[in-house]
C-alpha cells in the first residue's frame, strides 16, 4: 500500500511535467508564446516582432498611423504570417506539440477582424502543406484592422451614448461610457467608411477570437471578458445589448455570434495543426481573451486585490465583486471567475511626472526623492497636490493644483512637501477612482505593484499607507502569455467546478515589500474625502 502511494506521489508530478500548455499573446508590437508544463514551469518562450521580422507590412510599432493622425490600423495578414513564423520557430526549437493538452491566448483589446463571405468554409479545409498566410489571403473583407490606438470614432461614440440614454447609462449597461477605441464604435464607423467591404463581411472577430479561430478551424466565440471592451455587451446579462447592437449596425448579433464564458473549451485544435505541427487530436482550444484580462489571470489576482502598474502611465487592475460603473474607467466581466468582474483604470500622468518632480525637488536623484518621502509625515500636514502635466484620462483635468491644509490654493510647496504631495496625490487618486468603480478594501486585500517605480521602496510604502494594504511586487512582463497558459490549463477542469486559483496555487508567490503604518487608516480615510472634494474643484476649474 505504502509503495503504491509513493509511486503515485512520484508519478503525478512526472505526468504533469510531460503535459504542455501553450499561451499566445497577439499584442500590438509582437506575437509571443510561452509553453508551460503541468507543474506551472515555463519550459519555452518565443516571439515574432512585427516591425523587424515582417518588414514587408511596413508597420511602426506594429501599426499604421494614418494621415489624419487619428486612424490607426494593423494588417490582418501580418498577424496570420506571424503565427506561421512562430510555429516554425517552435518546431525548430524542438517543441513536442504532441504533449500540448490545451492552448489559449490573448489579443490586444478592442481591435477587430472582418472575415469575408466564404472564409468559414476556407477555415474548415486548410491544406497542411501550405502556410496560413497563403491559405487565408482572400479571407478578409477588410485588410487593415482598426486597433486600440485608433481614436477616430468620436461621432459614433456620441451617437451611441445618445441612443443608450447618456454616457452613464451606457456605462451601466456595458461597463464603460463610449470610448473611440471600443469595438462597437469602430464597427459603426467602418460600416460608413468601408460600406462595400462591410457588406462582404460574414463574421466580425476581436483580435483574440480571430486568433482562436485560426487554431479552431472555425469561428471562435467572443469571450465575455474581451467582449466587455466593445460597448456592446451587457456585462450583467452577459449577452449583447439590443439597444447597443441596433445603434451600431444592422444584423450585428449575427455577425458577432453568441458570446461565451472566458473559461470555455471551444473545441479541439483543427486537423491542419495536427497534420502540420504534430498536435494531438485531443488538444483543446480554450477561449482566447483580451490582454488585460489575461494579465489579471497571469498575476493570479484574487478577490479584493488590486494590481498597480507604475509605468509611463499608471494602470490599475482590480478584482471586483459588485461593480459600480462610473464615467471614468472600465468594468469587464472577470476572465477566471464567472460571478466576478474586473476593472481597468488608466492614469496618463505616471512616471514622467514623478521624474519631473524628482528633477525639480530632489536634484534629479531617486535617493533624494526617497529621503523626502522618509522625512515627511503621513498625510503631509494636510498639503494636497494634483499633478496633471498633460491632459489626464482619470479624471479629465489638466494642470498642477496645490492646496494647503485649509483647502486654500497655494502657488508652491517646499521641495520635500512637494515630493510627498505628488506621490500621495497620485495614490489617493488611484484609490478614489477604484472605489468609485466598486472596489473596496477587505481583510486580506493585497496590492501588487509592478513597472519601473515598483523598485522604489519609499514610493511603495506610500502606496501601502494610502491603500491601507500590504504591497507585493510582481513581474508583469509576461503576464498576458502566462495568464493564457494558466487559462488553458484551467479550461480543462473549469466545467467540473475546479477554481482557477486552485489550479495555479503552486505558482511562485509575489514578494512582500511594504505593510501599512498603523496610523494610515486614520490619516487617509479623512484625507481621501478632502481629496475627492478638491478634485471636483479642480475639474470645474480646468
Ligand atoms: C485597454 C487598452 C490597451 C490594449 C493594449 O483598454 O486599450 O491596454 O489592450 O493592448
Amino acid at each position: 500500500m505504502l509503495t503504491l502511494l509513493l509511486l503515485l506521489l512520484l508519478l503525478v508530478p512526472m505526468m504533469a511535467a510531460a503535459s504542455l500548455y501553450l499561451g499566445f499573446d497577439f499584442s500590438t508590437q509582437q506575437l509571443k508564446v510561452v509553453a508551460m508544463d503541468g507543474n506551472l514551469n515555463v519550459v519555452h518562450q518565443n516571439s515574432v516582432q512585427f516591425d523587424q521580422e515582417l518588414p514587408e507590412f511596413r508597420t511602426q510599432g506594429g501599426v499604421h498611423i494614418h494621415a489624419d493622425g487619428l486612424t490607426v490600423t494593423s494588417p490582418v495578414l501580418m498577424w496570420v504570417k506571424a503565427l506561421d513564423l512562430l510555429l516554425d520557430k517552435l518546431k525548430r526549437a524542438g517543441l513536442d506539440f504532441s504533449r500540448v493538452r490545451a492552448l489559449s491566448g490573448s489579443g490586444q483589446q478592442h481591435g477587430s477582424v472582418y472575415w469575408r463571405r466564404g472564409a468559414s468554409e476556407t477555415l474548415k479545409q486548410l491544406d497542411p502543406d501550405q502556410n496560413l498566410h497563403q491559405l487565408l489571403q482572400g479571407s478578409f473583407s477588410v485588410s487593415d484592422c482598426p486597433v486600440w490606438m485608433d481614436s477616430s470614432s468620436t461621432q459614433q461614440c456620441l451617437d451611441l451614448q445618445a441612443a443608450a440614454g447618456g454616457p452613464l447609462r451606457l456605462a451601466e449597461i456595458t461597463g464603460s461610457r463610449a470610448y473611440e477605441r471600443f469595438t462597437g464604435n469602430q464597427i459603426a464607423k467602418l460600416r460608413l467608411t468601408q460600406a462595400e467591404q462591410f457588406q462582404e463581411t460574414e463574421r466580425i472577430s476581436l483580435v483574440s477570437s480571430f486568433a482562436a479561430s485560426l487554431f479552431l478551424g472555425g469561428y471562435a466565440a467572443i469571450d465575455y471578458s474581451d467582449g466587455s471592451g466593445m460597448n456592446l455587451l451587457d456585462i450583467r446579462t452577459r449577452n449583447w445589448s439590443e439597444v447597443c447592437l441596433e445603434a451600431t449596425a444592422p444584423h450585428l448579433g449575427r455577425l458577432l455570434g453568441a458570446p461565451l464564458p472566458s473559461t470555455s473549451v471551444l473545441g479541439p485544435v483543427s486537423s491542419y495543426f495536427v497534420q502540420r505541427c504534430g498536435f494531438s487530436e485531443s488538444c483543446r482550444v480554450v477561449a482566447f481573451t483580451g490582454d488585460n484580462p489575461a494579465s489579471l489571470a497571469g498575476m493570479r489576482l484574487q478577490r479584493g486585490d488590486t494590481a498597480v502598474s507604475l509605468g509611463t502611465s499608471d494602470t490599475l487592475f482590480l478584482w471586483i465583486r459588485r461593480p459600480r460603473p462610473a464615467p471614468e474607467g472600465h468594468i469587464f466581466c472577470n476572465p477566471v471567475d464567472r460571478r466576478a468582474y474586473m476593472a481597468l483604470l488608466c492614469f496618463k500622468n505616471g512616471s514622467l511626472t514623478r521624474e519631473r518632480i524628482r528633477n525639480e525637488c530632489a536634484g534629479g536623484s531617486w535617493e533624494g526623492f526617497s529621503a523626502a518621502l522618509r522625512d515627511t509625515p503621513l498625510g503631509n500636514n494636510g498639503n494636497i497636490g494634483f499633478y496633471f502635466d498633460t491632459m489626464e484620462i482619470t479624471p479629465p483635468a489638466v494642470g498642477v493644483h496645490l492646496f494647503d491644509s485649509d483647502d486654500n490654493k497655494v502657488s508652491s510647496l517646499s521641495p520635500q512637501v512637494e515630493v510627498r504631495a505628488l506621490v500621495e496625490g497620485q495614490f489617493m487618486s488611484r484609490r478614489l477612482h477604484a472605489e468609485r468603480l466598486g472596489y473596496s478594501i477587505i481583510p486580506g486585500t493585497r496590492v501588487l505593484a509592478t513597472g519601473g517605480a515598483s523598485s522604489n521602496k519609499e514610493i511603495l510604502q506610500v502606496l501601502s499607507d494610502v491603500f491601507n494594504a500590504p504591497v507585493y511586487t510582481i513581474d508583469l512582463s509576461n503576464s498576458a502569455c502566462l495568464g493564457s497558459a494558466y487559462r488553458a490549463l484551467h479550461g480543462l477542469v473549469a466545467e467540473s467546478g475546479v477554481s482557477f486559483l486552485d489550479v495555479v496555487k503552486n505558482a511562485p508567490e509575489p514578494q512582500l515589500v511594504a505593510t501599512p503604518d498603523p496610523s494610515a487608516p486614520e490619516v487617509y480615510d479623512q484625507m481621501l474625502k478632502r481629496y475627492a472634494r478638491l478634485e471636483e474643484r479642480v475639474l470645474q476649474e480646468s
